[in-house]
């Protein structure tokens, strides 16, 4: 129940020769730019990999707000706690958007629910790490959120209108998210010792699962050449890797902390750092469903779910009961 196990599966790209006319002008309107919207025709496999891709994007929202929620109870002042409150509400509101885009492409929240309650759909890696101390809101805020918005940022210029659309709403608000972050990394590195010895201490746990973050390096990627021709993804996996250790870095630099990594070095020749090798095994370890937090993300998501049912059958019978009002007056007015 508890594992993430949707097969992964990618198709060959096809080349033009390949396409059929209608699958050739779709194509053709990528290439120039011009939106997909929900009521356009798409090749099914389109549509099935946005809704996969979407959907996965919602649930990492929801199951994100997870583990800084955690800490609402326990910021250190009145004030933190305000920000991180509305951050954490801030990525619910993500979520929704998210999956009001992939409803557009007919598959019902009902059915994306079950999926991720189920343990089926995968969500975010990052979201099964544990939030130990104060300085890991910090790390979440600065190094996720920063992961994310590099992400999602060329995701702005994705191919399907409402996707797009959506994020451009999200990034606005997760540039707020990743300085909220680092503002928290300033005070604590600006503290006492034991404060930056969290600060870096939640930096040498954050640091690996949030290049993790950007998915497997590019000759695994089942899914990237496909994508990037339909412009669904905009970048590949180890390009937007690459772009997130060259701008972190600085920043680490500024915080006075260091990251977990010997062979971290500035490359002249490429104008890039080099960095060293990831952990793969873990990484897939993690999205198979035995990370450190799997189990207690879903414990949590189906708690929420069962004890916010009285709410949603709330909703339900309130909408009923107007409807059956407005009926009983549209036939009062026919007779
Ligand atoms: N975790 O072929 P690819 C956030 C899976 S939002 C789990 O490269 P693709 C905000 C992938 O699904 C963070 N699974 O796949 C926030 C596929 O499996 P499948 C979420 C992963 O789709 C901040 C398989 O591996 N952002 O953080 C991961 O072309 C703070 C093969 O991979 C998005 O979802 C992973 N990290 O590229 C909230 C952005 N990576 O489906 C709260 C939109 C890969 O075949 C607090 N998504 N997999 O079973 C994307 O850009 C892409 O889907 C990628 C993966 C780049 C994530």
């Amino acid at each position: 129940m508890y594992a993430q196990m949707v097969k992964t599966s990618g198709d060959k790209v096809k080349t033009p020769d390949e396409m059929t006319a209608q699958e050739r002008a779709f194509q053709a309107r990528i290439d120039a730019d011009i939106k997909i919207e929900p009521k356009d025709w798409m090749p099914e496999s389109y549509r099935k990999t946005l809704i996969r891709q979407i959907s996965q994007h919602a649930h990492s929202e929801i199951v994100g707000m997870l583990p800084e929620g955690n800490w609402i109870t326990r910021a250190p002042t009145l004030k933190r706690k305000a920000i991180l409150l509305a951050k954490v509400q801030d990525e619910g509101g993500h979520g929704l958007y998210l999956y009001c885009a992939a409803e557009t492409l007919g598959i019902s929240r009902e059915e994306m629910t079950e999926a991720l309650l189920s343990g089926k759909a995968k969500y975010s890696s990052i979201f099964n790490y544990p939030t130990l101390t104060w300085a890991d809101i910090g790390a979440v805020g600065w190094l996720v959120d920063g992961a994310a918005i590099m992400n999602q940022v060329p995701l702005q210029r994705c191919s399907y209108g409402p996707y797009s659309r959506a994020m451009i709403r999200v990034c606005k608000e997760e540039s707020f998210h990743q300085r909220q972050g680092f503002d928290i990394m300033m005070a604590m590195v600006k503290g006492s010792n034991e404060q930056k010895a969290m600060a870096q201490d939640a930096l040498n746990r954050w640091w690996w699962p949030s290049l993790m973050m950007f998915g497997p390096p590019d000759d695994t990627s089942v899914h990237s050449a496909q994508s990037m021709q339909w412009k669904i993804k905009i970048n590949t996996n180890d390009e937007l890797r690459q772009k997130f250790v060259d701008q972190t870095i600085p920043q680490a630099d500024y915080l006075g902390l260091s990251v977990p990594d010997p062979d971290l070095k500035w490359n002249e020749d490429h104008g890039h750092y080099d960095f060293g090798a990831i952990d793969w095994d873990e990484f897939f370890t993690v999205i198979k469903g035995h990370g450190p937090c799997n189990r207690e993300r879903l414990r949590a998501r189906n708690r929420a779910h069962e004890e916010g049912r009285w709410v949603r059958d709330a909703t339900l019978a309130y909408a009923a009961k107007h409807a059956d009002k407005a009926h009983s007056r549209s036939a009062a007015w026919i007779n």
